[in-house]
């Protein structure tokens, strides 16, 4: 017990404190690419105190941030879930009555008339009639999808496609190189140039922003490409406000420049690209007047970026999933993600470019999930797949309907597109709606079970990171608060209850983590000697053959040369894979439909970006006291251009429609040039904490990314007047 003192060690305690106080290991599970590493300080009556970064683990470097330093609040909150509860007869789904609406029963009965009604359903509709929905409430190995992949899969339930965040970029990034990874955060300190391209580093991505910092004192210049005046933005060297939803086309006018003015580097092309001349032909099609006119950035602007991208290295691009939220987005990710390969800045260290580094951790998926269980399924067959973006539409189809929602991980009435159809669905009295969650959140609101779910502080998992290249374990610091049971437990029990006699429900989350790191098998290169022992030992470890540039003077550079895992083997400027599903081979600039320059919702002038809020994760944390005072001042807030507001008779302060032809929202405006001429931002938040019951994606469509079925948050028109015309 004395050893788990060592974060404490100097401190003098009294024994008796000594002998009892912990500090455990965990790690951040919030839908973050930090991962942070997190310490837990546990006090003789198995309370935690205190939470506080990890400062051994080179990213989180001992911080952390708002949101999660004051975790404390959100793991003791009075508003916990804490026991299962059911919907009373009678009692209408909907927000209004919150508590009131359910009564409280035991896990026993919550099971056995969870299994009881799934089992009815499946029998009189069939198997593929249940809908799992879930998201990345929690980032965990485990708690993410192991035990649950297997309950659906062996049900029979239908599959939903993943891809309300990161699908389109994610398939944009596997395209041009055939694998998830990028350049290391650590190594972004060597950068001479950094571009944060649809990044918001200081709101969603904090731990980036030390490494950029010591690059700039060492001369690097910061430039930040958003249509919003982020913090990160505010702070840059320069910020070029471009439109929503044109960033190919800026992309393709630096290649104009570079391929113009020689600045490519052509041994590197030669030796590892496929398509060249192809992307060059498209480049010259996208001069800067041509760009200008696409994306508002001035000709000249253009050019001055291509030229200081072109003449300097390293150069890293730090691009987060905002620009792949919108209708081109998945041709703007390829176009963005080609630069560096045209300037070769993957042969330096800190050159190159970040999406995410999630495809650097090859978990043993087959195991955890089981997809081959869907064959043991009454269906015995693969199931049908639904897209979760389109929540609305599938809660609406008439045939092969969807009879029963199982939302664990996720708060799909606050964070899905086109919220009046998905509340519309929720609403159904037909639809029998389980939620497994920590708070009585907009979803909770339409369920028929409540089910009470653990936080990562009372839980066990192993975790990777989108955002750097660390394997960690997040130890249990603290009993389950009230009743609450992890995702795992849930689903194991669930699985008993409804006879699945299968071995692998009864796994043990010991088990799945050495199955996770393929334990007992061949491990893959990455994950070798990572064992569960290991971790339990040494709780952050770096994935193998990623050398962090401290080892060895020598850096880890994962695309300086090939093979690369496309079909070509190269990096594809030119791609037959998405020629053959009829989409441009290169990449090329569509505008946007509901955009400025399109033809649908013209009548709507001003684009509207529905934008995630600094101090929250999404919809969690909304509910918070504490939390809400750090974002008071965008609660309930639409940002407008002065002139934009001028011009509809809006002054600062004064109440606000927001509309368009999905629904109304209102708002308190707040002028500001932020946001340019023509763009106006709200941000995400409760609907049942906002004036009008409503958020955001009251006013955002289910229509889909060009790649990966992903939604176009930011493709979306709106306009504005005052409240009382
Ligand atoms: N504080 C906080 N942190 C978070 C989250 C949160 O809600 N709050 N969410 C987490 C999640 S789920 C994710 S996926 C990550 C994502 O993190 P990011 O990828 O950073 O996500 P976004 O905030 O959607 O977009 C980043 C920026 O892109 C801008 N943007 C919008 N449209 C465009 C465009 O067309 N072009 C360009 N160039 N920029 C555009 C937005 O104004 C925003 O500032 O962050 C995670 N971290
Ligand atoms: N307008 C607009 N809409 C957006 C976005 C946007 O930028 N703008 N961003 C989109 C993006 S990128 C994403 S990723 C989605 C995110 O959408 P969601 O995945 O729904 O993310 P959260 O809002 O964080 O909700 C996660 C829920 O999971 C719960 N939870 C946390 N841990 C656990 C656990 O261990 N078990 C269980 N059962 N529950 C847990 C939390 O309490 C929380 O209510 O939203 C999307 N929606
Ligand atoms: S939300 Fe992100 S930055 Fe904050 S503690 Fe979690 S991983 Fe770290
Ligand atoms: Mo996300």
């Amino acid at each position: 017990q004395y050893r788990a003192e060592v974060g404490t060690a100097g401190r003098i305690q009294s024994y008796n404190q000594a002998m009892a106080t912990r500090t455990v290991h965990t790690v951040c599970s919030h839908d973050c690419p930090d991962s942070c590493g997190v310490l837990v300080t546990v006090d003789e009556a198995g309370k935690a105190t205190r939470v506080q970064g990890d400062p051994a683990h080179p990213v989180t470097r001992g911080f952390l941030c708002g949101k999660v330093a004051k975790y404390l609040d959100r793991v003791y909150a009075p508003d916990r879930l804490l026991y299962p509860m059911r919907r009373r007869k009678g009692a209408q789904k909907g927000p209004g009555a919150e508590l009131a609406a359910f009564e409280r029963i035991s896990w026993d009965e919550a099971l056995d008339e969870i299994a009881a009604r799934l089992k009815a359903i499946n029998a009189e509709f069939g198997p593929e009639s249940v809908l799992p929905y879930s998201y990345a409430g929690s980032i965990g190995v485990l708690t993410y999808g192991s035990m649950d992949r297997r309950f659906f899969h062996r049900l029979g339930a239908s599959q939903l496609d993943r891809t309300i965040c990161a699908t389109t970029g994610g398939e944009a990034y596997v395209s041009v190189y055939g694998q998830k990874l990028g350049t290391d955060t650590e190594q972004f300190r060597h950068a001479r140039l950094i571009l944060a391209w649809g990044a918001n580093i200081h709101g969603n991505n904090i731990h980036l922003w030390p490494f950029i910092e010591e690059a700039r004192r060492n001369g690097a210049r910061l430039v930040v490409i958003d249509p919003y005046q982020t913090r990160t933005a505010a702070l840059a060297d320069w910020h070029i406000p471009i439109w929503p939803g044109t960033d190919a086309a800026l992309a393709l006018g630096m290649m104009h420049v570079l391929v113009r003015d020689g600045l490519c580097d052509e041994e590197y092309i030669r030796e590892n690209t496929h398509g060249f001349e192809a992307l060059a032909e498209r480049a010259r099609e996208y001069s800067p007047e041509r760009v200008e006119a696409m994306t508002g950035v001035a000709a000249a602007d253009v050019e001055r970026l291509a030229r200081m991208y072109g003449e300097t290295q390293p150069t890293a691009i730090r691009m987060n999933y905002g620009v792949q939220r919108s209708e081109n987005g998945g041709a703007a990710a390829r176009a963005i993600l080609m630069l560096p390969a045209l300037t070769g800045a993957w042969k330096y260290a800190g050159g190159g470019a970040q999406l995410t580094t999630s495809g650097g951790f090859p978990w043993d998926k087959q195991a955890l999930e089981r997809p081959d269980l869907m064959m043991q399924s009454p269906l015995g067959r693969k199931a049908r797949v639904i897209n979760m973006s389109l929540l609305g539409q599938a809660l609406a189809m008439t045939e092969d309907p969807v009879k029963a929602l199982f939302v664990y991980n996720s708060n799909p009435a606050a964070v899905a597109p086109e919220q009046g159809e998905v509340l519309r669905g929720l609403r159904r009295e037909d639809l029998f709606t389980v939620v497994h969650e920590q708070f009585l959140t907009d979803t909770v609101d339409y369920a028929d079970y409540v089910l009470p779910a653990t936080t990562f502080l009372e839980q066990k998992d192993v975790q990777g990171a989108y955002g750097h290249y660390y394997v960690q374990l997040s130890k249990q610091a603290l009993e389950p608060l009230g009743e609450a049971r992890s995702n795992v437990r849930l689903f194991g029990e669930l699985a008993q209850r409804m006879g699945f006699t299968e071995a692998c429900f009864r796994d043990s989350v010991d088990d799945l983590i050495r199955q996770a790191l393929w334990e007992g098998g061949e491990q893959p290169e990455p994950l070798q000697g990572i064992t569960l022992d290991l971790l339990e030992e040494h709780p952050s470890q770096r994935l193998r053959g990623t050398n962090a540039d401290e080892e060895n003077g020598k850096p880890w550079l994962p695309f300086a040369q090939g093979p690369f895992a496309t079909p070509s083997g190269k990096i594809e400027f030119f791609s037959e894979a998405l020629a053959a599903q009829d989409l441009d081979a290169v990449p090329a600039f569509h505008p946007p439909k509901e955009s400025r320059r399109g033809q649908l919702r013209a009548e709507y002038p001003l684009e509207f970006l529905g934008r995630k809020a600094d101090n929250y994760m999404n919809s969690t944390f909304v509910n918070l006291p504490g939390h809400r005072v750090m974002e008071s001042q965008y609660n309930g807030v639409l940002e407008i251009h002065p002139q934009d507001a001028a011009e509809r008779g809006i002054e600062n302060g004064m109440a606000v429609v927001v509309w368009n032809d999905r629904g109304s929202l209102p708002l308190v405006a707040k002028l500001s040039r932020k946001v340019g001429r023509g763009v106006v931002a709200g941000r995400l938040h409760w609907n049942k904490l906002s004036e009008g019951g409503s958020n955001v994606n009251l006013l955002i469509g289910q229509h889909l990314a060009d790649l990966g079925g992903g939604p176009a948050f930011y493709s979306v028109l709106v306009d504005v007047r005052p409240a009382n015309r």
